[in-house]
């Protein structure tokens, strides 16, 4: 389809155009970033629209559980909301595992007629894509999707990267028992506005409200310059117990922050973070693709490594284009 074709119908929102545009900003081929550049400028006045929800944490916590619940809920509650959501599959995308994994887990949320699900195999939207992940946003935004969320495997940098594109994170923890919840507490506050207890039921349930507790009681004790503290929930995403009033304070969340501004204040941040990303990748890529960087870069790293000399002394003999003495 021609570019401005395949915008046409981005903007009708016809699935099998998202489809095709989400997989041309994907591509590294050099002839399809002409295209999707082309594309992207095109959507970019009608992106920027949406509220933007990261759902991290662990494999196995129930974050795609979670999306299914939440995003039933969402619609049921609320006939303008065009849901989309941007999904990692763990299994292999060659053994078929990708799309049957999710049609399984967001069954119902597959056929609604008012959401869309684009899955991606693990190392897609987790981490190391974060530009694709951002013009996937903008397609998504420029189709009419007003909620979108990002469901991101949570392993540290992938929780922090994700969360310098979304208007708010939603960390999904397991009920813990012990003094792990003393360890993740810290920077928790400063990255995630929702803090979700998943699997309070059947026996981990008494664990989860401990959990609970014990988190609420962990931040009221530390203070944060009148920083809005995250909202602690329990839930069963299997079950459906507290995603009614989870869905609800989400919304709530998005709109005062919308009417508060934050939302404009985020979207210039968000795109000042973008492009200082874009440039530093840039930079490590012409640098090490000229001349016997690379080379140079690892006798360095092995002077290092034998204690001869610090990172910061390396750096500077490897820029001013050095050799180690031999
Ligand atoms: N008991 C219980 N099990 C749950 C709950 N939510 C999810 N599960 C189960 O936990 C397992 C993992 O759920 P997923 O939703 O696939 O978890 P995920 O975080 O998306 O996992 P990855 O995509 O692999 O990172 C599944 O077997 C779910 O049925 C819950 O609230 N209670
Ligand atoms: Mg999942």
């Amino acid at each position: 389809m021609e570019v401005q074709a395949l915008f046409s119908a981005i903007r009708r929102r016809e699935r099998h155009a998202l489809a095709q545009g989400i997989t041309l900003v994907e591509s590294t081929r050099s002839e399809d970033r002409i295209k999707a550049d082309q594309l992207l400028s095109l959507v970019l006045p009608y992106a920027g629209n949406s509220f933007r929800l990261g759902i991290s944490g662990i494999p196995g916590v129930g974050k795609s559980t979670l999306i299914e619940a939440l995003g039933g809920e969402l619609l049921r509650s609320n006939p303008q909301l065009q849901l989309a959501c941007l999904t990692v599959d763990p299994s292999s995308p060659r053994n078929g595992g990708s799309i049957l994994g999710d049609k399984i887990r967001m069954e119902e949320l597959s056929r609604h007629p008012q959401a869309y699900i684009r899955s991606s195999p693990s190392g897609g939207y987790g981490g190391g894509t974060a530009a694709t992940t951002q013009e996937t946003l903008l397609l998504l935004e420029a189709a009419g999707f007003n909620l979108c969320v990002i469901e991101t495997v949570g392993v540290g940098q992938s929780e922090i990267e994700v969360s310098t594109m979304v208007d708010a994170l939603l960390l999904l923890l397991m009920p813990h028992t012990g003094d792990e919840i003393q360890s993740i507490k810290k920077g928790l506050q400063e990255l995630a506005q929702f803090i979700v207890i998943n699997k309070a039921d059947g026996e981990l349930r008494e664990a989860a409200q401990l959990t609970q507790q014990r988190m609420l009681s962990a931040f009221k004790l530390l203070a944060f310059n009148g920083e809005p503290l995250p909202e602690v929930h329990l839930c069963s995403a299997q079950q459906g117990s507290g995603i009614e009033n989870l869905g609800r304070n989400l919304i709530q969340f998005s709109k005062s922050q919308r009417q508060s501004g934050a939302t404009a204040k985020l979207r210039v941040k968000q795109m000042q973070q973008w492009f200082a990303r874009e440039v530093s990748n840039a930079l490590s890529k012409r640098f090490f693709g000229e001349g016997d960087n690379q080379q140079r870069y690892l006798q360095w790293e092995a002077e290092l490594v034998a204690g001869k000399l610090t990172a910061g002394a390396a750096a500077r003999f490897l820029f001013a284009g050095h050799l180690p003495p031999a």
